[in-house]
């Protein structure tokens, strides 16, 4: 048998990437019947029937499954947000920011389009490296940053996600010439489609590793978590709340609260700490309808 990965699902048939080569596979009976659910990024055991054919036998257990797009095993993001047209929405970043940490995905922050707005892209990119993520500048039009971008793929199961317009398709396009069409085609369907998101389509890269591009979105929930979670998900507050006085400080109303001591000091982004209490909110009242 081979091991390969689930680029993309039609119905009952499923196109597995083994090495460099697609098998279009249909699934053993025992999978129809359990109705279990395939995703792109799903790593499976198969045996081949003809040339291009094959059968999937085993489902290897999953690392992680993100909702929206609904794919498996991926261990990185692209989080997009353009510095302007339209302009970045960073409370939706930094709830980004908290899914990836949460599903152990490696981010990878990229404000697009600073051909429009070079002083913000700066602005942004010293808050967000400050706070210990990779920043990524780019522009599609005046051609920044792609190389910088493109290395951060390679060997890496990779999505990008953001709200719509923000430039996602067209840098995979820049990226990855030869499958320009293909990803202008799925940017279109997606945007329209109902059943779209079912198809997500995993896009193997020249330089090895994979690449999904998703339509854009605007509103997405947090991950079930306990509300001491949740500021572990701000890396950049962690030096500080092992400095508070209760070692189950929320930072919130507690006493002696060392991140919010660092906040008044003007030593953590006042916007993202905002960020962190409306999230807060939302997880204890999720905590309760549990
Ligand atoms: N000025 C400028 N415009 C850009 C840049 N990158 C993309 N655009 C434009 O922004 C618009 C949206 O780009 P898309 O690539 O379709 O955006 P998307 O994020 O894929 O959007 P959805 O598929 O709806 O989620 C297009 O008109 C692009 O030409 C850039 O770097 N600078
Ligand atoms: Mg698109
Ligand atoms: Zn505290």
């Amino acid at each position: 048998m081979l091991k390969g990965i689930i680029l993309r699902g039609y119905s009952s048939f499923y196109y597995v990437l083994v090495e460099d080569k697609e098998y279009e596979c249909s699934l053993r009976g025992k999978y129809r019947v359990k109705k279990q659910d395939f995703l792109p990024g799903d790593y499976v055991l198969i045996s081949v029937v003809e040339d291009n054919k094959g059968v999937i036998e085993e489902v290897l257990p999953r690392e992680n499954q993100l909702v929206r797009p609904p794919i498996a095993n991926v261990n990185q993001a692209v989080l997009v947000m353009a510095v302007k047209n339209p302009l970045p929405d960073l409370q939706l970043l930094d709830r980004l920011l908290v899914i990836a940490n949460y599903q152990s995905i490696i981010p990878v922050i990229c404000f697009n389009k600073i051909d429009l707005d070079g002083n913000k892209g700066a602005e942004l990119a010293s808050i967000y490296r400050k706070a210990g993520y990779t920043v990524i500048l780019t522009s599609t039009k005046k051609n920044i940053g792609l190389v910088e971008l493109k290395n951060h793929l390679k060997n890496h199961v990779t999505v990008f996600a953001g709200p719509s317009g923000v430039g996602k398709s067209s840098l995979l396009n820049l990226i990855m010439p030869g499958l320009a069409l293909k990803t202008g085609d799925v940017g279109v369907k997606s945007q329209r489609g109902k059943h779209t998101t079912r198809y997500t389509n995993l896009i193997p890269l020249p330089s090895g590793g994979l690449v999904a591009d998703t339509p854009g979105f605007s509103r997405l929930y947090l991950p079930d978590m306990k509300r001491e979670e949740l500021s572990k998900c701000f890396p950049e507050f962690n030096d500080y709340a092992q400095l508070c006085r209760f070692n189950t400080c929320l930072h919130h109303k507690e006493p002696d609260c060392a991140v919010k001591k660092a906040l008044e000091e003007g030593l953590l982004d006042s916007h993202r700490y905002e960020h962190y209490l409306t999230f807060l909110s939302e997880v204890i009242a999720r905590e309760r309808s549990y």
